[in-house]
């Protein structure tokens, strides 16, 4: 049995962290059977989630699980793709989770107002007494982290020209397209709707939120992706 360490449903999501709903996706796309379990943070080999436990072996991070699905257990993501799609699935999903990715967690962890509604959550157990000490560091050290990625050094409306720009090309690329890719199911759709999900979460509000709001092709994705895969699932509505 494999299991599958979450943060677990929030927000309104099947998880807080797009690279797990990601994760997960790719169990379902692959057929396997999986448990998940929110127990397994402070055992993070890398100190993030996800990572899998694969009947004894540990795997963490959601392209090394997809390494390891597609070596262990035979699963070809991408076998429906001709070569020159799977180069550009494999381009949008880094574009999404290396680029976009900080734009969000930008605007989910620096903004007072959205993080209040949404990261604060996690800080819960915390004790009281210190709880506003912990928020500031981890809150320092998400602004540090964005620093050293480099998107943290650009002003609010450089970085939203950026995620206007990925937002507008993950359209472009979906169309009319039933999947990311076409009419069948790729690796790709894992992080695609993870992020497409992650960006229309009504919970947020920024200038990316906003912008994935006004694509209906994402919304469309992200409603049939939901029907599909998760169904019976509650969530907000953007
Ligand atoms: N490259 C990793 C990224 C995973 C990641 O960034 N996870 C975040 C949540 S979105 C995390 O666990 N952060 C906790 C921390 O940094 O303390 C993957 O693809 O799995």
């Amino acid at each position: 049995m494999i299991t599958l360490y979450t943060f677990g449903p929030l927000f309104g999501l099947p998880d807080a962290s797009p690279f797990v709903m990601k994760a997960e996706m790719l169990l379902k796309l692959a057929g396997l059977q999986y448990e998940t379990s929110t127990k397994g943070f402070l055992r993070a080999p890398k100190g993030k989630l996800p990572y899998i436990d694969d009947n004894g072996t540990i795997i963490a991070d959601s392209t090394l699980i997809r390494m390891h699905l597609e070596q262990k257990h035979g699963i070809d993501f991408d076998r429906e793709l001709a070569a020159r799609e799977k180069g550009v699935a494999w381009a949008a999903e880094k574009m999404l989770e290396d680029h976009l990715y900080w734009v969000l967690v930008y605007w989910r962890w620096m903004k007072d107002e959205n993080f209040a509604k949404g990261p604060a959550n996690f800080f819960k157990r915390a004790p009281a007494l210190i709880r506003p000490l912990v928020i500031w560091k981890v809150r320092g050290n998400v602004r540090r982290n964005l620093h050293a990625h480099g998107i943290g050094r650009h002003n609010e409306a450089e970085m939203t020209a950026m995620s206007d720009r990925a937002f507008e090309a993950l359209s472009l690329l979906l169309g009319d397209n039933h999947y990311l890719m076409g009419s069948r199911a790729c690796g790709a759709d894992a992080t695609a709707f993870a992020f497409i999900a992650g960006s229309l979460c009504p919970l947020f509000d920024s200038p990316a939120h906003a912008k994935a709001r006004t694509l209906p092709n994402l919304t469309a994705y992200r409603d049939r992706m939901m029907s599909e895969f998760y169904p019976g699932f509650e969530r907000g509505h953007s």
